[in-house]
């Protein structure tokens, strides 16, 4: 067919370098920029078989989230906003592995496999993050659906949030929202306003954010934001990619593993801050005291916070909905114990990687999961959501039990269900801050985190190590487990896991402990029995 005349003619534009070898891993391809053209234009290929077969729009986002400028990446989004379902991310290594020669029988491969009806259309969505290298790579994705005759929509620089967002609008008809940027900033804007007229009089300090960007794409889109959310919010944006480099000293990852201020940044003790990650799908929080400390504000605070405020919603309500936070083994301990203890939710913990905690959140009326590092959301099952929405028709109810209702819709409606979102979770935690008359302390205050210690190994080759149990402990290689279990022994409140990263060449240490002195020795003890 004329298609695979042109695959094969396109291809040879965006060669493979002989021998390299990608794997889609945790969140798609990534590595340096310069090696990925060849795997952008496969992805192009790959999405419009994916949107053929699914008869839908997919997407595909190009950007290396929080890695250095240097790097680039790509992830594939599914029709309803999710993560590519994982039985098609071996086509997407099959597709990047295959040499230059084969790659039409790999494409022929799949097609049988799926039994996919090329006479079919195709359209896909693409967006790119602020790196310089995702012009050219992102036109590469566009190549490759063109080549196959797909229809594309080119949405240019979006977050990774916001493109998840436009597929599932597309595939809804628009019953979840309209497939625009601009419709994305009405619909939240309008939950925010909503919620923050649940709020006593704020004054303006109450109302302002400071905001590090990462220099990069959540800065631009929160600036255009801004403007729709008028008197209720006042931001200081810094790090808007003027000056600094993308996530370089700043951003969510910087701020999380470090535990410290991301450089860029002028701020005065007590004020609420939050920084971005490089594609805005996660977001931490946090402040300086007095003293001159840094308090940080994780996802499993974020997690708390929302799960508190909705579970009283539910109660207040009077709504029997079953209410759980799905976390991974990176979560602080203390927030499991409250969580499990005090809140009395349940809590379920999962590998590392969005979708896994995003199938795990699935199981329940209402979902929320996060990801200590901040890429987290909530989810409303369908019948939950009917529920809310009758609750809120229903003439009989008081007008105790209205404003509730209406509280839980605007929550649902300022939510990003499809995928972690820092910019809707940061107007979610304002909201609830706001109708809370909840000040950054208050919220730091709800439980004290353990302190803790992220660290990398660099090892020949990081998949000797295989772990169970969520990830919490090593199978392989023989008397790591052990090792680490002798270790942890000599430290109260202690404990530490090792994993391999789906996203860097590293093995990922993490511990915490009474101190912070013990789980820094700790974290170096257990780092050392890596090697
Ligand atoms: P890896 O590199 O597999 O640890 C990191 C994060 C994940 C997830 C992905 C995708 C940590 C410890 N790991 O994965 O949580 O966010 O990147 O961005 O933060
Ligand atoms: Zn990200």
């Amino acid at each position: 067919m004329a298609h695979f005349e042109e695959v094969s003619k396109q291809s040879d534009l965006h060669p493979k370098p002989a021998g390299l070898v990608l794997q889609y891993g945790t969140a798609g391809f990534r590595t340096s920029a310069n090696k990925l053209d060849h795997i952008m234009f496969r992805m192009g290929l790959l999405a419009t078989l994916r949107s053929k077969k699914t008869k839908a729009t997919i997407g595909v986002m190009v950007t290396a989230s929080h890695n250095p400028e240097e790097d680039n990446g790509v992830k594939l989004i599914d029709p309803m906003g999710e993560m590519l379902t994982s039985s098609w991310e071996d086509y997407a290594t099959q597709l990047a592995n295959t040499e230059q020669d084969e790659l039409l029988t790999t494409l022929k491969d799949i097609i049988k496999k799926e039994a996919i009806d090329m006479s079919r259309e195709a359209n896909v969505f693409v967006g790119k993050d602020t790196r310089s290298s995702s012009a050219s790579l992102s036109q590469a994705v566009l190549d490759g659906v063109k080549a196959l005759g797909g229809h594309s929509n080119d949405y240019g620089l979006v977050t990774t949030p916001q493109l998840h967002y436009m597929v599932c609008c597309q595939n809804t008809q628009g019953k979840y929202g309209e497939a625009t940027v601009e419709g994305y900033y009405r619909k939240l804007s309008q939950a925010f306003s909503q919620l923050a007229k649940n709020a006593s009089n704020r004054t303006d300090d109450q109302k302002h954010l400071s905001v590090d960007g990462a220099n990069g794409i959540g800065a631009i889109k929160v600036r255009e934001m801004e403007s729709h959310l008028k008197k209720h919010m006042q931001l200081s944006v810094f790090n808007d990619g003027s000056r600094g480099k993308l996530n370089h000293q700043c951003g969510a990852d910087f701020v999380k593993v470090q535990q410290e201020l991301p450089t860029g940044i002028k701020i005065n003790p007590g004020d609420r801050c939050c920084s971005f990650d490089g594609d805005a799908d996660r977001i931490v929080y946090y402040y300086t005291d007095s003293q001159g400390d840094f308090h940080l504000l994780d996802g499993d605070k974020i997690a708390t916070l929302i799960s508190t405020f909705l579970k009283e919603l539910l109660n207040e309500a009077g709504l029997d909905l079953k209410i759980a936070v799905v976390q991974t083994a990176y979560a602080n301990g203390s927030s499991t114990h409250y969580l499990e203890k005090t809140m009395k939710v349940i809590v379920k913990c999962t590998k590392t990687g969005v979708k896994h905690l995003h199938h795990a959140a699935q199981e329940f009326d209402i979902g929320v999961y996060f990801e200590a590092n901040g890429h987290g959301t909530v989810l409303f099952s369908d019948g939950a959501e009917e529920k809310i929405q009758q609750l809120a028709n229903d003439a009989n109810i008081n007008d105790e039990r209205k404003k509730v209702a209406f509280l839980l819709q605007n929550t649902i409606n300022i939510i990003n269900q499809t995928v972690g979102d820092a910019i809707s979770d940061m107007l979610l935690i304002e909201a609830i801050l706001a109708i809370k008359g909840m000040t950054v302390q208050q919220w730091d205050a709800i439980y004290s985190d353990l302190p803790n210690r992220q660290l990398k190994v660099k090892v020949s080759d990081r998949r000797v190590i295989d772990t169970t149990d969520a990830e919490r402990r090593a199978v392989t290689p023989a008397g790591l487990q052990e090792a680490i279990d002798d270790l942890v022994k000599k430290y109260q409140k202690a404990r530490s896991f090792v994993r391999p990263s789906g996203t860097e060449d590293v093995v990922r240490v993490y511990a915490e402990a009474d101190t912070q002195e013990s789980a820094d020795t700790l974290a170096h003890e257990v780092s050392l029995a890596v090697y």
